[in-house]
């Protein structure tokens, strides 16, 4: 995309429209600063039509049986594999991620269509036997009406089909809200149900501000269901909203991952793994590993190769092949990574390497951090607490398994852990102890796949789960159905004779 930047629209009923207004927003390569394109900067106004348009398809998307609801979906899969390419260079430019992870990206969309398209001949219930001769029982799960879909920049296709697509193979109709850093691409990614033919209304997209297209979405009283992934300050403001309207919402906030490197580990494999945990999206995934719990035994030694590996670590344009970390979204969050890097000095812990702006050259164009290491922090450190979500991350020794898995539990966040050891008992009480949501063994902590419940613990989450056949619970409700065909009363728990 060069020259005059293009105008894109808003999808509602099937048609591309401009918000009412009229005003649009930029969407930005953080790489280059080029303007990539416009989209409409849509209001509370934009987000009724969206509403409007879903509620009345959902009287015959409902209806449409799922296995038919999922052969789109399998085309939607289909469509992906075909267009791989040009959409992760499209992710590359709007967000900065480097092409290879891109295409990792619109891989788990291709995994999860083809995952859940399946599951349209599946949506299984249970049927069980009555107390009563004569009545048959079972259950069935049945779509709830129209889903409001809000999600974030730093998975601009993967995280959005994890909710919209079983949102729909449940039945239900949908109103996406995607990122304001990532619009292109989740437009793009709406086009592609369009283009295999789904029918107007059942998934509408509406661009702008989370606080006006968001919280109106969220507000709106034919909305049913929230799925939301983002920060979790925003997560628990909205949850609070749905609250008081008695609606349901899934949530998928912070973490502040760790990984435990215990005396026997690999350190070649932990060093290669926690490299890639750390510094792999330039540190901003909800899973990154922001905190290496090491045994004092092995803690010169991995902290040498570490530094080592992140000093090697190539920054650059992520549609070149030779760069290995791309910038970060935008300057307001490169500003606020080096607020916590000084948060991090100021508190004591030794910075040893990396914690500056990288200006020289071509990186002076974009936003871009030098991968950062910090040693000797202490568990209790703002920088080893809270989500910084960029390319910094905390070394803090431990002396014992028993001490590491202590500090890896001391967090308000519980989504994803690891463990390298060649010790299975210390594996297996990891596994036991650890409390989050995704454990890792000899893995770092990213890279979960999604037919797998994905999700975390305390301020993570809210209890639901992505990913697996637990996501299907989000978006639907159990119906439970009892056939009498004893041609008499027989009442329940009373008639026993
Ligand atoms: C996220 O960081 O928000 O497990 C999602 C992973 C990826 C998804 C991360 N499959 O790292």
């Amino acid at each position: 995309m060069t020259g005059r930047a293009e105008t894109f629209r808003n999808y509602i009923n099937g048609r591309w429209i401009g918000a009412r207004s009229g005003a649009v927003m930029e969407s930005v390569n953080p790489a280059t600063g080029e303007v990539l394109g416009l989209v409409p900067k849509s209001g509370p106004e934009d987000v009724d039509d969206a509403v409007r348009a879903a509620a009345a398809a959902f009287a015959s998307w409902r209806k449409t049986p799922a296995p038919r609801r999922a052969e789109i979906l399998f085309r939607v899969a289909e469509r992906l594999v075909t267009h791989k390419e040009d959409l992760a260079r499209l992710m590359t430019q709007e967000m900065g991620k480097v092409l290879t992870e891109a295409r990792g990206d619109v891989q788990e969309a291709i995994d999860m269509s083809y995952f859940i398209a399946g599951e349209g001949r599946r949506l299984h219930g249970y049927t069980a036997p009555s107390e009563m001769p004569h009545k048959a029982a079972y259950c069935v799960r049945s779509p709830l009406g129209v889903v409001g879909i809000i999600t974030p920049w730093n998975f601009p296709m993967a995280i959005p089909s994890w909710k919209i697509v079983p949102a729909l193979v449940c039945g239900n109709t949908v109103v996406f809200k995607p990122a304001s850093y990532t619009p292109l691409v989740a437009l793009r990614f709406v086009q592609i149900f369009e283009e295999v033919g789904l029918p107007p209304g059942v998934l509408n997209i509406v661009t702008g501000p989370g606080s006006e297209v968001g919280d109106s979405l969220v507000e709106h009283p034919q909305v049913r269901v929230v799925s939301f992934t983002g920060s979790t300050e925003t997560g628990l403001r909205l949850a609070e909203k749905c609250a008081r309207a008695g609606k349901r919402i899934s949530l998928e906030m912070g973490g502040k991952n760790a990984a435990i490197v215990m005396p026997d580990a690999d350190l070649g494999l932990a060093t290669d793994a926690l490299t890639w945990s750390a510094f792999g999206t330039t540190g901003q995934r909800c899973t990154a590993c922001s905190r290496i719990i090491v045994h004092r035994a092995v803690k010169p030694d991995l902290t040498e190769r570490l530094v080592d590996r992140a000093r090697q670590l190539r920054l650059g344009d992520g549609l070149r092949s030779n760069t290995d970390v791309g910038p970060v979204v935008s300057d307001a969050q490169l500003e606020r990574i080096h607020r916590y890097v000084e948060i991090g000095q100021r508190e004591g812990a030794r910075l040893l390497t990396g914690g500056t702006r990288m200006r020289e050259g071509e990186l002076a164009r974009g936003s871009f951090y030098a991968p950062t290491v910090f040693d000797g922090v202490r568990p209790e450190m703002r920088i080893a607490q809270e989500e910084i979500f960029g390319p910094v991350t905390d070394v803090i020794e431990a002396d014992s398994f028993d001490a590491a898995v202590t500090v890896l539990n001391q967090s308000r966040y519980g989504l994803s852990a690891s463990i390298f050891t060649r010790d299975i008992n210390a594996a297996m009480q990891a596994i036991d102890d650890l409390d989050t949501g995704i454990v890792y063994v000899n893995h770092g902590t990213i890279g979960a796949e999604v037919h797998l419940p994905f999700g975390g613990t305390k301020e993570t989450g809210n209890g639901h789960r992505e990913g697996g056949l637990q996501v299907l619970d989000v978006f639907s409700e159990w119906k439970s159905v009892y056939v009498d065909y004893s041609g008499r009363l027989q009442r329940a728990q009373i008639d026993r004779e």
